[in-house]
């Protein structure tokens, strides 16, 4: 096996393990992000074991998809499962849209549509302080139609901030339907050039996609990248696939007992 295949193979097990956790979140309480965390496993698996150094950031704008980023800090030994199994539980530090000070999450999420002008905040001041941090701030389609994130756009651009990383859940639906349907937001790549981002569309279910598209972003210069992903909700359970397109997933313990079996049939395909 090559090294990059060796990278990717790692990588793919830890998205993985990411999935198993957010659907044992969701088992937890029966109801929760669940398409969300399983479309964007595999973007945290290479986000926070290939692409994160030591000063960079991760701003969540989408608060409700938190459930992903849970499960990468699992892996990371920040949350232990049990703890994560009482996600959205009243009393508990899991909280469906996490809070600033929730361990490992910069901003308080839950209302949409600021999280790029934080980011933007966070870039520039990486930049005055002379520290190579970058950041990464992940937005839903839902969010772009929003008039401060087009705001903060402009602003990313002006401020030429190269060390801003841009990342599009472009799953095309939000809570009230097709995003198309509600308000298109479409071509969100020339959208996002016209705004002087370096934008293209990944496929967010390919791990070297995903990492030839960091290092792309990382070798710009000059203004800010974006990678708008074309995510599949409920992504690796293909009954989810099929029939669960929606922002919220409510269901019974054998449901995801059922999940789970899927999940794991799949990845023992995969090997
Ligand atoms: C400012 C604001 N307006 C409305 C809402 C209500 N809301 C919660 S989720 C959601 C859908 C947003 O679309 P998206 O994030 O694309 O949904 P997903 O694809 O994750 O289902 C809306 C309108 C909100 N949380 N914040
Ligand atoms: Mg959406």
């Amino acid at each position: 096996m090559t090294a990059g295949a060796q990278v990717t193979s790692t990588l793919e097990q830890r998205a993985h393990a990411i999935r198993r956790t957010v659907l044992r979140m969701c088992r937890g309480r029966g109801q929760g992000y669940a398409g969300q965390g399983l479309s964007l496993a595999d973007l945290m698996a290479v986000l926070y074991f290939d692409e994160l150094r030591d000063h960079d950031h991760v701003v969540l704008s989408t608060g409700h998809s938190a459930i992903a980023v849970f499960a990468a800090l699992h892996e990371q030994g920040v949350y232990e499962l049990e703890e994560l199994e009482t996600y959205g539980m009243d009393g508990s530090r899991i909280e469906e849209s996490p809070l600033e000070g929730t361990p490992g999450f910069e901003i308080t999420g839950g209302s949409l549509g600021q999280g790029l002008s934080q980011a933007v905040g966070m870039a520039l001041g990486e930049r005055i302080k002379g520290s190579d941090g970058r950041v990464y701030c992940i937005v839903s389609d839902g969010e772009l139609q929003e008039g401060q994130v087009w705001e903060a756009a402009m602003a990313a651009s002006h401020h030429g901030l190269d060390n801003l990383v841009l990342l599009v859940d472009n799953n095309r639906i939000q809570a009230d339907g097709d995003t198309a349907a509600v308000m298109g937001v479409e071509p969100i790549p020339a959208k996002l050039v016209a705004f002087g981002f370096a934008a293209r569309r990944v496929d967010p279910h390919s791990i070297p996609e995903l990492r030839a598209a960091f290092e792309e972003a990382r070798s710009t210069a000059g203004r800010p990248s974006a990678l708008v992903c074309e995510t599949v909700p409920g992504r690796g359970v293909p009954s989810f696939e099929a029939s669960q397109r929606v922002h919220y997933v409510r269901a019974p313990r054998e449901v995801w007992d059922r999940a789970l079996e899927e999940l794991d049939r799949g990845e023992q395909a995969r090997r």
